[in-house]
């Protein structure tokens, strides 16, 4: 071939090449725990370029046959090979099974979610099924019958696919998403099989509505909302309730999964996505679904926050995990490509290094905001968190979710820059990674209702207080010039004043709907 050939850029290993995460693990874990889960993160590494990239590449679009050749309604989900393989690795890699073996006690959060760092950008959003399963393993642990700890917890949280269980979450109907309190979604108690509604896993009611977003439609169990008091009630009246997907609930171990769901959940079609293509979201008819409440009836919303803070902590893991493959192709390129005449490379180029510096800077920022919080979730499920720490963590849950979201896309599209007009092309995958992470900012609660939950939690005095300590202890062991500790001081004063507007704006009553004019 003649003429000019661009040298192409060499990935490094994602863990072992990463600025940030070493040194990071390092300083958060004690010296044996930090040698074994390093050894676990640099072979998987390896695997994350040998195994799982292959296997991205055989994800797509998922299908539903919704009839069969003789007109019988099927609702056939036929997923991709490749998500269905990929699915498999991440159950066998401890992708839910690390977190609740607890194997390293409290840092084994930590171990999970640095495996999860290093996966995400080859993985598309398998971890959303996953995330949302281990949230719903959380929920077993805390409020499960002994059955439902016996035979379901288990498969939640195993490492062999053949019998693994993922879990999904329909929160969301059309009403509302952000706000649930108009859910159309009836729970009755079922009746009819002899005396009794019980179940061993918990009373049996009957389902009624259509769930607007079912992104693990391909699972095993879902945790619905259903209304089991008046509408007048709104959220208050919403219960959490297990609902099976297929019956009988407990499959043989390495029977196929039924493709064609069963319990009188129909599929009214996939979701036509922006991004996340592989994921079959659906819209879903319940009509006569069996289901079982879990805990107090009319505690929905907060029987199922575990859920959303858990899923909103692999969200933001999500963020980091793509900008952290972003922000090393962009830096691989820095060491192959030569401009200005082909005399200097981009990475002795001090206005392209002060380009990644920024880029650098904020994914420093959210890492160590993501393992900070991490470490926080851990402590908490072990029961060794201080008080403090727990209040801490309610806090710092949405903000971190809501900031890794804002922050990650546009510095995915400075990477995206700092190649040039080859890094617009699809190869690079840095544009299908931007396509998967702006969801980020959506699902699992919208950064402004995020915002709105970082009130939520603020104004209970304690947490607040909490924070704040949090805040002026880790100041007061800084040295800073006096300056930035006087801005910094500034800033903080002004953010605990908003606060507390915020809060009282959010305790006020909210006015009846007036009809407004025009704006335009
Ligand atoms: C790559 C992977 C990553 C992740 C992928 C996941 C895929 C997920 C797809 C989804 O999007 S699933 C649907 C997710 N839906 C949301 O995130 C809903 C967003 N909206 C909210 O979060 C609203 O704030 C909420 C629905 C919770 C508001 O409901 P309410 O009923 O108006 O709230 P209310 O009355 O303030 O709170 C009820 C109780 O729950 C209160 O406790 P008390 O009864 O003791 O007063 C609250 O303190 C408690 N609560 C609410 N949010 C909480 C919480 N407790 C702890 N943590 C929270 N986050
Ligand atoms: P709305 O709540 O109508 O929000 C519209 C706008 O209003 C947003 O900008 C929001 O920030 C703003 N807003 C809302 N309330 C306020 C307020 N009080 N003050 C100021 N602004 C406000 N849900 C599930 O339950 N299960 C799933 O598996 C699932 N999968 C999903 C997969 C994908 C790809 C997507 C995109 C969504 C999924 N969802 C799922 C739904 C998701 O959680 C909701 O879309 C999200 O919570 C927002 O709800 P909504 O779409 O009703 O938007």
């Amino acid at each position: 071939e003649e003429g000019f050939q661009p040298t192409p850029y060499t990935e490094g290993h994602p863990y072992h090449t990463d600025p940030v995460l070493p040194g990071l693990l390092k300083r958060v874990l004690p010296s044996d725990v930090f040698a074994e889960i390093e050894a676990d993160l640099g072979r998987f590494g390896d695997e994350v370029i040998n195994t799982l990239r292959p296997v991205n590449k055989l994800m797509g679009p998922p299908k539903l046959v919704q009839y069969d050749n003789w007109g019988r309604r099927v609702d056939q989900l036929q997923t991709t090979e490749g998500w269905r393989r990929m699915k498999a690795l991440w159950q066998k890699e401890g992708i839910v099974g690390i977190f609740y073996e607890r194997k390293h006690l409290e840092h084994s959060r930590i171990h999970g979610f640095a495996k999860i760092l290093l996966a995400m950008a080859d993985a598309q959003a398998i971890d959303c099924p996953l995330s949302m399963t281990d949230g719903s393993a959380r929920v077993c642990e805390l409020l499960g019958t002994p059955e439902l700890k016996r035979d379901v917890y288990p498969r939640l949280i195993s490492r062999d696919p053949d019998i693994a269980f993922t879990a999904g979450q329909w929160m969301t109907e059309r009403p509302g998403g952000s706000d649930v309190s108009l859910t159309e979604t009836t729970a009755t108690p079922a009746l009819g099989e002899g005396v009794s509604n019980r179940n061993p896993y918990g009373p049996k009611y009957t389902l009624n509505g259509f769930k607007w977003f079912s992104s693990a439609t391909d699972s095993d169990i879902a945790l619905a909302l259903g209304r089991t008091g008046p509408l007048s009630e709104g959220s208050r009246s919403l219960s959490l309730f297990l609902v099976p997907l297929h019956f009988p609930i407990l499959c043989e171990p390495g029977a196929p999964r039924p493709s064609a769901l069963t319990n009188r959940i129909f599929i009214h079609r996939l979701k036509d996505k922006f991004g996340t293509v592989a994921l079959p979201t659906a819209e879903l008819s319940l009509e006569g679904t069996e289901a079982y409440l879990l805990g107090q009836p009319g505690q929905g919303v907060k029987l199922i926050a575990p859920v959303l803070n858990i899923t909103r902590v692999h969200s933001a893991t999500s963020s980091v995990g793509n900008l952290r493959r972003c922000l090393a192709i962009a830096t691989a390129y820095s060491k192959v490509r030569a401009i200005r005449g082909g005399r200097q490379l981009l990475q002795d180029t001090p206005l392209h290094v002060a380009e990644l510096a920024k880029v650098s800077l904020v994914y420093r920022a959210l890492a160590h905001m993501l393992f900070g919080t991490v470490a926080l979730l851990g402590k908490v499920e072990c029961g060794v968190a201080t008080e403090d720490e727990a209040n801490r963590l309610r806090m710092l849950t949405p903000a971190l979710k809501a900031f890794a979201a804002e922050k990650a896309c546009t510095a995915m599209e400075e990477c995206m820059t700092a190649l040039g007009g080859a890094g617009y092309m699809t190869e690079t995958e840095i544009g299908r990674m931007i396509q998967d992470s702006l969801v980020e900012k959506i699902w699992e609660g919208t950064i402004t209702v995020l915002s709105l939950d970082v009130v939520r939690a603020a104004s209970t005095p304690v947490i607040l207080d909490a924070f704040v300590a949090w805040v002026n202890s880790v100041l007061a062991s800084c040295t800073l010039d006096p300056k930035v500790d006087k801005a910094l001081q500034t800033s903080l004063d002004m953010l605990r004043s908003a606060l507390d507007d915020l809060v009282a704006a959010y305790a006020a009553p909210i006015p009846p709907l007036v009809p407004r004019p025009a704006l335009f």
